[in-house]
Protein backbone atom coordinates (compact mmCIF):
# COMPACT_ATOMS: atom_id res chain seq x y z
CA UNK A 1 0.00 0.00 0.00
CA UNK A 2 1.45 3.26 -0.94
CA UNK A 3 1.94 5.20 2.12
CA UNK A 4 -0.58 8.31 1.19
CA UNK A 5 -3.41 5.41 0.77
CA UNK A 6 -6.06 4.88 3.20
CA UNK A 7 -6.67 1.64 4.82
CA UNK A 8 -8.32 -0.89 2.35
CA UNK A 9 -12.31 -1.48 2.89
CA UNK A 10 -11.81 2.50 3.99
CA UNK A 11 -15.95 3.29 4.03
CA UNK A 12 -16.17 6.54 2.25
CA UNK A 13 -19.16 8.25 1.99
CA UNK A 14 -21.64 10.99 2.77
CA UNK A 15 -24.34 11.37 5.77
CA UNK A 16 -27.94 12.84 6.18
CA UNK A 17 -31.04 12.60 8.25
CA UNK A 18 -34.77 11.77 7.23
CA UNK A 19 -36.54 14.59 8.57
CA UNK A 20 -33.88 17.43 6.87
CA UNK A 21 -34.02 16.04 3.51
CA UNK A 22 -37.14 13.73 2.81
CA UNK A 23 -39.80 15.99 3.06
CA UNK A 24 -42.83 14.42 2.51
CA UNK A 25 -43.56 15.06 6.16
CA UNK A 26 -47.48 13.53 5.86
CA UNK A 27 -47.24 11.23 2.63
CA UNK A 28 -48.02 7.81 3.05
CA UNK A 29 -49.28 7.36 6.82
CA UNK A 30 -46.12 8.98 8.27
CA UNK A 31 -47.16 10.83 11.54
CA UNK A 32 -45.86 14.16 12.96
CA UNK A 33 -42.37 14.14 14.77
CA UNK A 34 -40.32 16.93 16.27
CA UNK A 35 -38.21 18.10 13.81
CA UNK A 36 -41.95 18.75 11.55
CA UNK A 37 -43.50 21.09 13.91
CA UNK A 38 -40.05 23.59 14.68
CA UNK A 39 -39.52 26.71 12.50
CA UNK A 40 -37.11 27.61 10.40
CA UNK A 41 -34.97 30.95 11.10
CA UNK A 42 -34.29 32.97 14.91
CA UNK A 43 -37.67 31.55 15.71
CA UNK A 44 -36.35 28.38 15.66
CA UNK A 45 -33.52 29.10 18.51
CA UNK A 46 -35.96 31.03 20.68
CA UNK A 47 -38.35 28.23 20.52
CA UNK A 48 -36.30 25.13 21.11
CA UNK A 49 -35.69 26.54 24.56
CA UNK A 50 -39.05 27.69 25.43
CA UNK A 51 -39.74 26.49 29.04
CA UNK A 52 -43.79 26.93 27.78
CA UNK A 53 -43.29 25.35 24.50
CA UNK A 54 -46.65 24.60 22.75
CA UNK A 55 -46.92 21.77 20.96
CA UNK A 56 -50.24 22.18 19.98
CA UNK A 57 -49.79 25.30 17.84
CA UNK A 58 -50.20 24.61 14.36
CA UNK A 59 -47.10 25.97 12.77
CA UNK A 60 -47.76 24.83 9.58
CA UNK A 61 -47.28 28.05 7.33
CA UNK A 62 -43.61 28.57 9.26
CA UNK A 63 -41.86 24.82 8.89
CA UNK A 64 -41.97 24.86 4.98
CA UNK A 65 -38.36 23.61 5.37
CA UNK A 66 -38.80 20.40 7.02
CA UNK A 67 -41.45 19.58 5.32
CA UNK A 68 -40.92 19.70 1.53
CA UNK A 69 -36.76 19.17 2.75
CA UNK A 70 -35.62 18.62 -0.76
CA UNK A 71 -37.90 15.82 -1.54
CA UNK A 72 -35.52 12.51 -1.53
CA UNK A 73 -38.92 10.96 -0.73
CA UNK A 74 -39.10 11.14 -4.38
CA UNK A 75 -35.80 11.77 -5.53
CA UNK A 76 -34.42 9.00 -3.99
CA UNK A 77 -33.12 7.49 -7.31
CA UNK A 78 -31.53 10.49 -9.18
CA UNK A 79 -29.97 11.22 -5.54
CA UNK A 80 -28.34 7.58 -5.45
CA UNK A 81 -26.96 7.67 -8.66
CA UNK A 82 -24.94 11.26 -7.69
CA UNK A 83 -23.86 9.18 -4.74
CA UNK A 84 -22.69 6.50 -6.57
CA UNK A 85 -20.83 8.67 -9.14
CA UNK A 86 -18.70 9.95 -7.03
CA UNK A 87 -18.27 6.14 -5.49
CA UNK A 88 -19.04 6.21 -2.24
CA UNK A 89 -18.84 2.86 -0.46
CA UNK A 90 -21.28 3.99 2.60
CA UNK A 91 -24.36 6.05 2.60
CA UNK A 92 -25.51 7.72 6.16
CA UNK A 93 -29.60 7.84 6.46
CA UNK A 94 -31.61 7.61 9.38
CA UNK A 95 -35.03 5.80 9.37
CA UNK A 96 -37.91 8.38 10.58
CA UNK A 97 -39.79 6.77 13.46
CA UNK A 98 -42.89 8.77 12.41
CA UNK A 99 -42.82 7.23 9.23
CA UNK A 100 -42.52 3.64 10.92
CA UNK A 101 -44.79 4.21 13.69
CA UNK A 102 -46.75 7.60 13.30
CA UNK A 103 -48.06 7.57 16.65
CA UNK A 104 -45.24 5.71 18.15
CA UNK A 105 -47.60 3.64 20.32
CA UNK A 106 -49.51 1.27 17.87
CA UNK A 107 -48.89 -2.41 18.00
CA UNK A 108 -48.44 -2.19 14.24
CA UNK A 109 -46.13 -0.25 12.35
CA UNK A 110 -47.10 1.73 9.24
CA UNK A 111 -46.21 -0.81 6.03
CA UNK A 112 -46.29 2.28 3.40
CA UNK A 113 -42.89 3.87 5.40
CA UNK A 114 -41.22 0.66 5.58
CA UNK A 115 -42.16 0.03 1.75
CA UNK A 116 -39.99 3.56 1.25
CA UNK A 117 -37.08 2.14 2.78
CA UNK A 118 -36.87 -0.92 1.13
CA UNK A 119 -36.76 1.07 -2.11
CA UNK A 120 -34.13 3.20 -0.76
CA UNK A 121 -31.88 0.38 0.71
CA UNK A 122 -32.53 -1.52 -2.70
CA UNK A 123 -31.52 1.43 -4.30
CA UNK A 124 -28.08 1.62 -2.47
CA UNK A 125 -27.66 -2.12 -2.68
CA UNK A 126 -28.18 -1.80 -6.54
CA UNK A 127 -25.04 0.62 -6.40
CA UNK A 128 -23.01 -1.81 -4.05
CA UNK A 129 -23.22 0.81 -1.48
CA UNK A 130 -23.33 -0.20 2.46
CA UNK A 131 -26.24 2.04 3.85
CA UNK A 132 -25.46 3.08 7.60
CA UNK A 133 -28.52 3.19 9.64
CA UNK A 134 -29.03 5.73 12.12
CA UNK A 135 -32.12 4.50 14.35
CA UNK A 136 -33.36 7.96 16.01
CA UNK A 137 -31.96 11.39 14.45
CA UNK A 138 -34.27 13.71 16.32
CA UNK A 139 -37.38 12.30 14.77
CA UNK A 140 -39.14 10.72 17.95
CA UNK A 141 -42.89 10.82 17.30
CA UNK A 142 -44.67 14.26 18.33
CA UNK A 143 -47.49 11.80 20.17
CA UNK A 144 -44.81 10.33 22.55
CA UNK A 145 -44.08 13.36 23.60
CA UNK A 146 -47.49 15.05 23.87
CA UNK A 147 -49.15 11.84 25.33
CA UNK A 148 -45.87 10.43 27.57
CA UNK A 149 -43.01 13.33 28.08
CA UNK A 150 -40.84 11.19 25.22
CA UNK A 151 -37.66 9.83 26.88
CA UNK A 152 -38.69 10.97 30.52
CA UNK A 153 -40.64 8.47 30.44
CA UNK A 154 -39.85 4.55 30.74
CA UNK A 155 -42.66 3.21 28.60
CA UNK A 156 -40.62 4.76 25.88
CA UNK A 157 -38.43 2.39 25.91
CA UNK A 158 -40.87 -0.23 25.64
CA UNK A 159 -42.02 1.52 22.23
CA UNK A 160 -38.50 2.34 20.75
CA UNK A 161 -38.11 -1.23 21.20
CA UNK A 162 -41.16 -2.14 19.41
CA UNK A 163 -39.77 0.19 16.62
CA UNK A 164 -36.29 -0.91 16.35
CA UNK A 165 -37.80 -4.74 16.23
CA UNK A 166 -39.25 -4.41 13.12
CA UNK A 167 -36.72 -1.85 11.69
CA UNK A 168 -34.22 -5.18 12.24
CA UNK A 169 -36.64 -7.74 11.41
CA UNK A 170 -37.13 -5.79 8.25
CA UNK A 171 -33.84 -4.63 6.80
CA UNK A 172 -30.58 -6.67 8.96
CA UNK A 173 -30.29 -8.98 6.38
CA UNK A 174 -29.59 -6.24 3.70
CA UNK A 175 -27.76 -3.89 6.44
CA UNK A 176 -25.12 -4.15 8.13
CA UNK A 177 -24.20 -1.04 9.78
CA UNK A 178 -26.59 0.95 12.34
CA UNK A 179 -25.75 3.69 15.02
CA UNK A 180 -28.08 3.98 17.69
CA UNK A 181 -28.68 7.46 18.97
CA UNK A 182 -27.87 10.78 16.80
CA UNK A 183 -25.16 13.28 19.14
CA UNK A 184 -26.71 11.45 22.11
CA UNK A 185 -25.18 13.90 23.91
CA UNK A 186 -26.47 17.10 22.46
CA UNK A 187 -29.17 16.68 25.17
CA UNK A 188 -27.09 18.74 27.29
CA UNK A 189 -27.19 21.57 24.46
CA UNK A 190 -30.71 20.51 22.28
CA UNK A 191 -32.85 18.67 24.54
CA UNK A 192 -35.99 19.06 22.67
CA UNK A 193 -33.89 17.58 19.78
CA UNK A 194 -32.68 14.42 21.45
CA UNK A 195 -34.62 13.75 23.96
CA UNK A 196 -37.93 15.48 22.87
CA UNK A 197 -38.87 17.74 25.74
CA UNK A 198 -37.75 20.64 27.55
CA UNK A 199 -38.09 21.33 31.06
CA UNK A 200 -36.35 24.63 32.26
CA UNK A 201 -37.65 23.89 35.90
CA UNK A 202 -34.11 24.56 37.67
CA UNK A 203 -35.15 22.02 40.10
CA UNK A 204 -36.43 19.26 38.41
CA UNK A 205 -34.10 20.05 34.50
CA UNK A 206 -30.65 18.62 35.23
CA UNK A 207 -32.47 15.03 37.34
CA UNK A 208 -34.77 14.79 34.16
CA UNK A 209 -31.86 15.34 31.85
CA UNK A 210 -29.93 12.44 33.57
CA UNK A 211 -32.94 9.84 33.31
CA UNK A 212 -33.93 10.25 30.38
CA UNK A 213 -30.46 9.88 28.88
CA UNK A 214 -30.25 6.65 31.08
CA UNK A 215 -33.38 5.89 29.41
CA UNK A 216 -31.78 6.34 26.01
CA UNK A 217 -29.07 4.28 27.22
CA UNK A 218 -31.35 1.23 28.22
CA UNK A 219 -32.97 1.45 25.08
CA UNK A 220 -29.69 1.42 22.80
CA UNK A 221 -28.76 -1.74 24.64
CA UNK A 222 -31.81 -3.28 24.48
CA UNK A 223 -31.64 -2.49 20.45
CA UNK A 224 -27.72 -3.96 20.31
CA UNK A 225 -29.56 -7.51 21.65
CA UNK A 226 -31.94 -7.85 19.84
CA UNK A 227 -29.90 -6.89 16.58
CA UNK A 228 -26.94 -9.51 17.43
CA UNK A 229 -29.79 -11.69 18.05
CA UNK A 230 -30.85 -11.80 14.80
CA UNK A 231 -27.16 -11.33 13.22
CA UNK A 232 -24.07 -11.93 14.35
CA UNK A 233 -21.87 -10.07 12.03
CA UNK A 234 -24.15 -6.87 12.82
CA UNK A 235 -21.85 -3.84 13.85
CA UNK A 236 -24.04 -1.38 15.76
CA UNK A 237 -22.28 1.98 16.90
CA UNK A 238 -23.21 4.81 19.57
CA UNK A 239 -22.93 8.52 18.22
CA UNK A 240 -21.74 11.51 19.91
CA UNK A 241 -20.72 14.66 19.77
CA UNK A 242 -16.64 14.82 20.10
CA UNK A 243 -14.65 17.86 20.45
CA UNK A 244 -11.68 18.49 22.68
CA UNK A 245 -11.73 21.08 25.34
CA UNK A 246 -8.92 23.33 25.97
CA UNK A 247 -8.01 25.42 28.58
CA UNK A 248 -7.98 29.29 27.53
CA UNK A 249 -4.44 29.66 28.75
CA UNK A 250 -1.90 27.27 30.92
CA UNK A 251 -3.38 28.66 34.42
CA UNK A 252 -4.42 25.11 35.66
CA UNK A 253 -7.35 26.33 36.55
CA UNK A 254 -9.00 26.67 33.25
CA UNK A 255 -6.58 23.22 32.36
CA UNK A 256 -9.11 21.86 35.14
CA UNK A 257 -12.13 23.23 33.98
CA UNK A 258 -11.81 21.74 30.40
CA UNK A 259 -10.55 18.72 31.26
CA UNK A 260 -13.95 18.59 33.49
CA UNK A 261 -16.25 19.64 30.78
CA UNK A 262 -14.62 17.57 28.51
CA UNK A 263 -15.13 14.31 30.62
CA UNK A 264 -18.78 15.01 31.43
CA UNK A 265 -19.72 15.88 27.74
CA UNK A 266 -17.77 13.09 25.36
CA UNK A 267 -16.69 10.81 28.12
CA UNK A 268 -19.72 10.38 29.99
CA UNK A 269 -22.05 8.51 27.42
CA UNK A 270 -19.41 6.87 25.85
CA UNK A 271 -18.19 5.25 28.73
CA UNK A 272 -21.74 3.81 29.17
CA UNK A 273 -21.84 3.02 26.12
CA UNK A 274 -18.67 1.30 25.29
CA UNK A 275 -17.92 0.20 28.66
CA UNK A 276 -21.21 -0.43 29.69
CA UNK A 277 -20.85 1.43 32.98
CA UNK A 278 -21.48 5.00 34.29
CA UNK A 279 -18.12 6.35 35.31
CA UNK A 280 -17.27 7.02 38.75
CA UNK A 281 -17.60 11.07 38.34
CA UNK A 282 -21.07 11.31 36.91
CA UNK A 283 -21.94 8.32 39.87
CA UNK A 284 -20.44 11.11 41.68
CA UNK A 285 -21.86 14.05 40.49
CA UNK A 286 -25.62 12.55 40.87
CA UNK A 287 -24.99 12.07 44.11
CA UNK A 288 -23.84 15.18 45.24
CA UNK A 289 -27.21 16.88 43.52
CA UNK A 290 -29.45 14.45 45.04
CA UNK A 291 -30.53 13.02 41.84
CA UNK A 292 -31.38 9.15 41.48
CA UNK A 293 -31.63 7.68 38.00
CA UNK A 294 -34.11 5.30 38.98
CA UNK A 295 -32.57 2.30 37.84
CA UNK A 296 -32.88 -1.11 37.80
CA UNK A 297 -30.09 -3.86 38.64
CA UNK A 298 -31.90 -5.11 35.06
CA UNK A 299 -31.04 -1.90 33.45
CA UNK A 300 -27.40 -2.18 34.45
CA UNK A 301 -26.57 -5.14 33.43
CA UNK A 302 -28.30 -4.64 30.22
CA UNK A 303 -25.61 -2.02 29.63
CA UNK A 304 -23.00 -3.80 30.92
CA UNK A 305 -23.91 -6.40 28.58
CA UNK A 306 -24.61 -5.03 25.44
CA UNK A 307 -21.86 -2.51 24.20
CA UNK A 308 -21.47 -0.94 21.20
CA UNK A 309 -18.91 -2.39 18.40
CA UNK A 310 -18.31 1.08 17.50
CA UNK A 311 -17.84 4.63 18.28
CA UNK A 312 -19.16 7.32 15.58
CA UNK A 313 -18.83 10.76 15.98
CA UNK A 314 -19.63 14.10 14.57
CA UNK A 315 -16.91 16.49 14.42
CA UNK A 316 -17.17 19.79 13.91
CA UNK A 317 -15.60 22.48 16.61
CA UNK A 318 -13.46 22.36 19.49
CA UNK A 319 -14.22 24.50 22.60
CA UNK A 320 -12.28 26.80 24.82
CA UNK A 321 -12.67 26.92 28.02
CA UNK A 322 -11.93 29.24 30.73
CA UNK A 323 -13.21 29.71 34.28
CA UNK A 324 -12.75 33.81 33.94
CA UNK A 325 -16.76 34.53 34.98
CA UNK A 326 -16.41 37.97 32.53
CA UNK A 327 -15.09 36.09 29.74
CA UNK A 328 -17.74 33.60 30.10
CA UNK A 329 -19.82 36.26 29.52
CA UNK A 330 -18.70 37.30 26.04
CA UNK A 331 -20.28 34.99 23.17
CA UNK A 332 -17.97 32.30 22.18
CA UNK A 333 -18.04 28.98 20.48
CA UNK A 334 -21.11 27.68 19.30
CA UNK A 335 -21.34 24.45 21.87
CA UNK A 336 -18.86 24.98 24.41
CA UNK A 337 -16.75 28.17 26.24
CA UNK A 338 -14.95 31.14 24.63
CA UNK A 339 -13.23 32.39 21.54
CA UNK A 340 -10.53 30.87 20.61
CA UNK A 341 -7.65 33.28 19.26
CA UNK A 342 -6.09 30.84 17.32
CA UNK A 343 -9.00 29.68 15.12
CA UNK A 344 -11.23 31.16 12.62
CA UNK A 345 -15.10 30.79 13.01
CA UNK A 346 -17.80 30.21 10.27
CA UNK A 347 -20.56 32.54 9.67
CA UNK A 348 -22.45 30.72 12.22
CA UNK A 349 -19.87 30.68 14.81
CA UNK A 350 -18.67 27.48 14.40
CA UNK A 351 -15.05 27.16 15.30
CA UNK A 352 -12.83 25.56 12.24
CA UNK A 353 -10.39 23.32 14.17
CA UNK A 354 -8.58 20.48 11.98
CA UNK A 355 -6.06 19.24 14.36
CA UNK A 356 -8.99 19.34 17.01
CA UNK A 357 -10.53 16.30 15.22
CA UNK A 358 -6.81 14.57 15.32
CA UNK A 359 -6.24 15.67 18.84
CA UNK A 360 -9.38 13.52 19.94
CA UNK A 361 -9.53 10.76 17.29
CA UNK A 362 -5.95 10.07 19.46
CA UNK A 363 -7.76 10.23 22.59
CA UNK A 364 -10.55 8.22 22.47
CA UNK A 365 -8.78 5.67 20.37
CA UNK A 366 -6.29 4.97 23.09
CA UNK A 367 -9.21 5.03 25.98
CA UNK A 368 -11.74 2.77 24.42
CA UNK A 369 -9.42 0.82 22.13
CA UNK A 370 -12.43 0.71 19.66
CA UNK A 371 -12.92 1.53 15.97
CA UNK A 372 -13.86 4.93 15.55
CA UNK A 373 -16.17 6.58 12.29
CA UNK A 374 -16.34 10.12 11.43
CA UNK A 375 -20.24 9.87 10.07
CA UNK A 376 -20.41 13.84 10.48
CA UNK A 377 -18.33 16.91 9.51
CA UNK A 378 -18.33 19.69 7.45
CA UNK A 379 -18.79 23.25 6.57
CA UNK A 380 -21.98 25.17 6.48
CA UNK A 381 -21.58 27.78 4.19
CA UNK A 382 -23.73 29.98 1.50
CA UNK A 383 -22.58 29.20 -1.89
CA UNK A 384 -22.89 31.05 -5.28
CA UNK A 385 -24.49 29.44 -8.47
CA UNK A 386 -22.51 30.92 -11.26
CA UNK A 387 -24.13 32.19 -14.41
CA UNK A 388 -23.32 28.87 -16.10
CA UNK A 389 -24.20 27.02 -13.09
CA UNK A 390 -20.89 26.41 -11.48
CA UNK A 391 -20.36 26.55 -8.04
CA UNK A 392 -16.98 27.11 -6.71
CA UNK A 393 -16.86 25.92 -3.34
CA UNK A 394 -13.61 26.23 -2.55
CA UNK A 395 -13.99 27.24 1.02
CA UNK A 396 -15.42 23.42 1.31
CA UNK A 397 -12.93 21.45 -0.43
CA UNK A 398 -10.19 23.36 2.08
CA UNK A 399 -12.48 22.24 4.92
CA UNK A 400 -12.81 19.19 4.00
CA UNK A 401 -9.22 18.00 3.31
CA UNK A 402 -7.86 19.66 5.85
CA UNK A 403 -9.78 17.53 8.44
CA UNK A 404 -9.42 14.68 5.86
CA UNK A 405 -5.68 14.66 6.60
CA UNK A 406 -6.35 15.12 10.14
CA UNK A 407 -8.02 11.73 9.90
CA UNK A 408 -5.02 10.38 8.11
CA UNK A 409 -2.62 11.70 10.19
CA UNK A 410 -4.31 9.63 13.53
CA UNK A 411 -4.39 6.34 10.95
CA UNK A 412 -0.77 6.57 10.54
CA UNK A 413 -0.24 6.82 14.63
CA UNK A 414 -1.93 3.67 14.71
CA UNK A 415 -5.82 5.02 15.19
CA UNK A 416 -8.50 2.28 13.91
CA UNK A 417 -11.10 4.95 11.49
CA UNK A 418 -13.44 2.71 9.64
CA UNK A 419 -14.90 5.25 7.32
CA UNK A 420 -16.18 9.06 6.67
CA UNK A 421 -19.41 10.49 5.75
CA UNK A 422 -19.47 14.12 5.35
CA UNK A 423 -22.34 15.81 6.86
CA UNK A 424 -24.86 16.76 4.24
CA UNK A 425 -23.29 15.33 0.69
CA UNK A 426 -25.92 16.72 -0.51
CA UNK A 427 -27.70 20.33 0.30
CA UNK A 428 -30.47 19.67 3.21
CA UNK A 429 -32.52 21.57 5.78
CA UNK A 430 -29.84 22.90 8.72
CA UNK A 431 -31.03 21.26 12.11
CA UNK A 432 -30.11 24.58 14.09
CA UNK A 433 -31.08 27.13 11.88
CA UNK A 434 -34.06 25.11 9.58
CA UNK A 435 -32.82 26.49 6.67
CA UNK A 436 -31.41 25.43 3.23
CA UNK A 437 -29.33 28.18 2.82
CA UNK A 438 -26.65 26.72 5.56
CA UNK A 439 -25.69 24.24 3.23
CA UNK A 440 -23.00 21.70 3.31
CA UNK A 441 -23.34 19.61 0.06
CA UNK A 442 -21.28 18.66 -2.61
CA UNK A 443 -24.38 18.29 -4.77
CA UNK A 444 -26.28 22.30 -4.84
CA UNK A 445 -30.37 21.46 -4.33
CA UNK A 446 -31.91 24.74 -6.01
CA UNK A 447 -34.06 25.29 -3.01
CA UNK A 448 -34.18 28.77 -0.79
CA UNK A 449 -35.24 29.53 2.54
CA UNK A 450 -38.57 30.77 1.75
CA UNK A 451 -39.47 27.56 -0.84
CA UNK A 452 -38.55 28.82 -4.03
CA UNK A 453 -36.49 27.55 -6.43
CA UNK A 454 -36.93 23.77 -8.95
CA UNK A 455 -35.34 21.35 -6.90
CA UNK A 456 -33.17 20.63 -9.33
CA UNK A 457 -29.20 18.94 -8.54
CA UNK A 458 -26.11 20.47 -9.64
CA UNK A 459 -22.43 19.27 -9.08
CA UNK A 460 -20.37 21.60 -7.04
CA UNK A 461 -16.60 21.70 -7.70
CA UNK A 462 -16.28 19.80 -4.41
CA UNK A 463 -18.22 17.20 -5.92
CA UNK A 464 -15.64 16.62 -8.38
CA UNK A 465 -12.81 17.00 -6.07
CA UNK A 466 -13.92 14.26 -3.73
CA UNK A 467 -15.06 12.02 -6.56
CA UNK A 468 -11.33 11.95 -7.09
CA UNK A 469 -10.08 11.29 -3.46
CA UNK A 470 -12.74 8.54 -3.21
CA UNK A 471 -11.10 7.09 -6.55
CA UNK A 472 -7.57 7.40 -5.24
CA UNK A 473 -8.28 6.15 -1.44
CA UNK A 474 -5.62 9.39 -1.05
CA UNK A 475 -6.05 12.83 -0.18
C1 LIG B 1 -25.53 17.84 13.81
C2 LIG B 1 -26.77 17.08 13.46
C3 LIG B 1 -27.17 17.12 12.05
C4 LIG B 1 -26.73 18.33 11.27
C5 LIG B 1 -25.41 18.91 11.68
C6 LIG B 1 -25.12 20.27 11.15
O1 LIG B 1 -25.65 18.36 15.08
O2 LIG B 1 -26.63 15.72 13.81
O3 LIG B 1 -28.52 16.81 12.01
O4 LIG B 1 -27.71 19.19 10.99
O5 LIG B 1 -25.25 18.96 13.05
O6 LIG B 1 -25.80 21.23 11.89
P1 LIG B 1 -26.62 22.41 11.27
O7 LIG B 1 -27.55 21.81 10.31
O8 LIG B 1 -27.31 23.04 12.38
O9 LIG B 1 -25.63 23.30 10.62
Amino acid sequence: MNRSEFPKGFLWGGATAANQCEGAYNKDGKGLCIADILPGGKERFKIINQPDFDFEIDREKNVYPNHEGIDFYNNYKEDIKLFAEMGFKVFRMSINWSRIFPNGDEKLPNEKGLEFYDRVVDELLSYGIEPLITLSHYEMPLNLTKKYGAWKNKKVIGFFENYTKVVFDRYISRVKYFLTFNEINSAFHFPLFSLGFIDNNKETKEANLYKAMHNQFVAGAKAIKYAKSLRKDVQIGCMSIILPMYGYDSNPLNQRESQKEEMKFVDFPLDVQVRGRYPSFILKELERKNITLESTDEEMKLIAENTVDFISASYYMSGTITVDEDMNKTSGNMLAGVKNPFLEASEWGWEVDPIGLNIILQRLYNKYELPLFVVENGLGAKDKVEEDGSIIDNYRIDYLKSHISSIKTAIDDGVEVMGYTPWGCIDLVSASTGEMSKRYGLIYVDKDDDGNGTNKRLKKKSFHWYKNIIERNSL
